[in-house]
């Protein structure tokens, strides 16, 4: 009599635990289901899909020899649209470093990124822009400056004693031209 009270009471117990359990393992997949999807979301919203590689030279140095990365490295390509051809070397940005870059607000720009040494860590503050220059490779990165004012260019990656002091400066301001 007791042994039958027993097993229908864990019997009861039982059905009533796997209900709750796959409830719970169902919210718990969700969940974690739901912040992948999220994650992912946000990175590729915010911070864009990774920087591309434009083009790869057998001689490293062939893209600082290339016409495009000479004069001042900015081209209009259209009313809002700029291509800026940027050259890290140790320890400077060109353009960036000895010229500030001037651009209006609202500027679609498109930054081709080599290097004319080592690698360097291209990356201008408070933008999602943040590719390797490496030499021999052009990287290619777009980014809209909506929001006037100075905009740091740095180098992130340890490049050698003035690695710290490889800053450009990117100025937004003037409206739209
Ligand atoms: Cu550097």
């Amino acid at each position: 009599m007791s042994t039958e009270h027993t097993d229908r009471f864990d019997a009861a117990f039982h059905d009533i635990a796997v209900r709750h359990e796959r409830n719970w393992m169902f919210i718990a997949v969700t969940m974690i289901a739901l912040l992948f999807i999220a994650a992912v979301f946000l990175v590729v919203h915010d911070y864009g899909v990774v920087a591309k590689t434009s083009a790869i030279y057998s001689d490293p140095n062939t893209p600082s020899t290339l016409a495009d990365f000479q004069g001042s490295g900015v081209r209009q390509t259209g009313p809002d649209s700029y291509s800026v051809y940027e050259i890290g070397r140790a320890w400077s940005w060109t353009p960036g470093t000895a010229t500030p870059l001037q651009l209006p607000v609202g500027a679609r720009v498109t930054f081709y990124v080599t290097s004319g040494d080592v690698l360097h860590g291209f990356e201008i503050q408070g933008t999602s822009i943040n590719l390797t220059a490496i030499p021999g490779v052009v990287g290619e990165v777009s980014y809209t400056f909506d929001k006037a004012g100075t905009y740091m260019i740095i180098c992130n990656e340890y490049c050698g004693a003035g690695h710290q002091a490889m800053i450009g400066k990117i100025v937004i301001g003037g409206g739209r031209s």
